[in-house]
């Protein structure tokens, strides 16, 4: 399989029980089957679904126990006898999907993360929180060789994750957008995305340091809700004709703000749901979003035409968001900073320490 000297054991963080706490241990290292890539994870970025994972949050069972993680970007050290595409020594990436069928009516017409019998990373499949993960040959992501691993990882699943969203909001360069939780992990990249495709950006979060980061990213406003008296009013202010952004990603982990955006999006604009706080539901006005003919909708990942494009604009030096760098031993203590809110833009582990 590979000429790449593999250990037996190495460090992971495992999730054992609902709630956690993520346990920092050795476990055995997996051996991938005959459609699979083992990938030596270097870095991986800590993603809310982690958190939302290992707290139990959705109505989606996890796999117990398990390693979260699914921002994984490293070296392919050994693959199944059937792989051909992914040489030894490419560089990967372990991504949310980690596999699907590929053969259901949706996988065919390229929507395989509504295929209804995927590989969740991190979640039905152990993830890259770990130092050797495996993923599906046909859905790793490919990382070209002049990307920094450690920038490149939160592009597996926050910058995939915002960019498909901007495409699915229908905006088109020089109209607004509101990105609400533009402060962390997927906002900080859906600011730099959005300005990339050439939209102007209405910032909204809470705190001095996110708006700060916002500005430095590229946003032209930032509303900061903690301190607004009224965000609807503040937001259609932020547009030139006062009537509101064209579209809307929400990707904060509140329900408030998705109740909120029907308020203040443009006639003709188009909402779109990218956070999963848990147990929330959407409500908005019938009467409103008829007459003004308002659009919601939902937008879940990207498929791997959407990462080798979101990857690419991130090899071309259009996306720099913010992130820090601590050793995977830490991780716990990034999950309780995400719980307080205190993190802007997004964490990336280091698999070595
Ligand atoms: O495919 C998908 N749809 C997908 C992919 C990846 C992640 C969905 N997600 C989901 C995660 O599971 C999570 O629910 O997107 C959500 C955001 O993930 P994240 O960016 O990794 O979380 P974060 O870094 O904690 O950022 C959340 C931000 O929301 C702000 C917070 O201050 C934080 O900066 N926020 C909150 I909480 N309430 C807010 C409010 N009322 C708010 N911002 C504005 N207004
Ligand atoms: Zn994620």
């Amino acid at each position: 399989m590979s000429a790449v000297q593999i250990p037996t054991e190495q460090w992971a963080q495992v999730v054992e029980k609902t709630g956690g706490p993520a346990v920092y241990k050795k476990i055995p290292v997996p051996t991938p089957g005959p459609d699979e890539v083992l990938i030596n994870i270097k870095y991986s970025g800590v993603c809310h679904t982690d958190l939302h994972a290992m707290m139990g949050d959705w109505p989606l069972a996890t796999k117990m126990p398990f390693v979260g993680g699914h921002e994984g970007a490293g070296v392919v050290v050994a693959r199944g006898e059937l792989v051909k595409e992914v040489e030894i020594g490419d560089y990967a990436g372990i991504k949310w999907l980690n596999g699907s069928c590929l053969n259901c009516s949706f996988c065919q017409q390229s929507d395989e993360s509504l295929c209804p019998n995927p590989l969740l990373s991190g979640y039905t499949v152990d993830g890259s929180f770990q130092q050797y993960a495996i993923g599906k040959a046909a859905h790793v992501a490919r990382i070209p060789k002049e990307c920094s691993l450690e920038a490149v990882a939160p592009i597996l699943c926050a910058g995939l994750t915002v960019y498909k969203a901007l495409k699915e909001s229908g905006a088109r360069p020089g109209q607004q957008v509101a990105i609400v939780g533009a402060g962390g992990g997927l906002g900080s990249l859906a600011v730099q995305y959005a300005k990339a495709m050439g939209l102007h950006v209405i910032a909204i979060d809470g705190g001095e340091e996110k708006g700060k980061m916002c500005a430095s990213l590229g946003a032209e406003d930032y509303i900061d809700f903690s301190k607004s008296k009224n965000v609807v009013q503040d937001v259609k202010n932020a547009t030139p004709d006062g009537f509101g952004p064209h579209a809307v990603l929400l990707l904060a982990v509140s329900e408030g703000p998705f109740h909120q955006a029907s308020e203040y999006v443009r006639s003709r604009g188009v909402i779109v749901c990218v956070g999963m706080p848990a147990n929330a539901f959407l409500k908005a006005p019938v009467f409103d979003t008829v007459v003004r003919m308002i659009t919601i909708k939902g937008s879940y990942v990207g498929n791997r035409q959407d990462t080798a494009e979101a990857i690419d604009f991130f090899r071309r030096g259009l996306i720099a968001a913010p992130y820090k760098v601590v050793g995977l031993s830490k991780l716990q203590d990034v999950f309780n900073l995400m719980e307080e809110g205190k993190i802007a833009g997004r964490y990336v582990v280091d698999t070595s320490s």
